[in-house]
């Protein structure tokens, strides 16, 4: 039962935690810098840096497959997939986004552990600098809070 007193902006201790990260190579500027501040903000919560496995995949489309690859390991405690996918002139941007995010929801369904969404879908370069660093924080940043709170989540 609901006491009262969860504090929805506490993060747990990530003490001993586990922690793989599959990143996307297209855009790698962008995806560079959420990679970073999800690193940073992973130790600074208690992730050893050995702790943390850093694995790049071509395109966004792959991290599915890369993400399926540390679920089904065994090795870590949660998965957060990093890509960033920037609208074009063709319908390839929905085929893409669509692709990737039913396949990360596919393998959060599982239920084995968690992975986390760290796919930025923009319109356009500029809001994705926005969100890796820029006006509206770091979208990085917050996955790394997300797979902490998510790797410690029971029931
Ligand atoms: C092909 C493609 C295009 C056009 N744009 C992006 C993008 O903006 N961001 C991204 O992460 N990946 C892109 N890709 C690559 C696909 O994700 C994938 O790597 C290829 O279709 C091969 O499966």
């Amino acid at each position: 039962m609901y006491n009262g007193i969860y504090d929805i902006h506490s993060v747990p201790d990530a003490t001993g935690m586990r922690v793989g990260i599959v990143v996307s190579e297209w855009n790698d500027k962008i995806t560079g810098a959420l990679l970073e501040a999800a690193c940073q903000t992973l130790i600074k919560y208690g992730v050893r840096e050995e702790d943390i496995t850093v694995r790049f995949v071509p395109g966004s489309f792959e991290l599915i497959y890369g993400s399926a690859r540390f679920v089904n390991a065994d090795q870590v405690d949660a998965v957060i997939a990093i890509g960033c996918v920037i609208r074009g002139d063709t319908p390839h941007f929905d085929y893409i986004c669509q692709g990737a995010t039913q396949g990360l929801a596919d393998l959060n369904r599982m239920g084995k552990i968690p992975v986390i969404y760290g796919l930025l879908t923009c319109n356009t370069l500029e809001q994705a600098q926005e969100r890796c660093g820029g006006m509206l924080g770091n979208k990085g940043e917050e996955c790394a809070v997300t797979a902490i709170k998510m790797a410690r989540f029971n029931i």
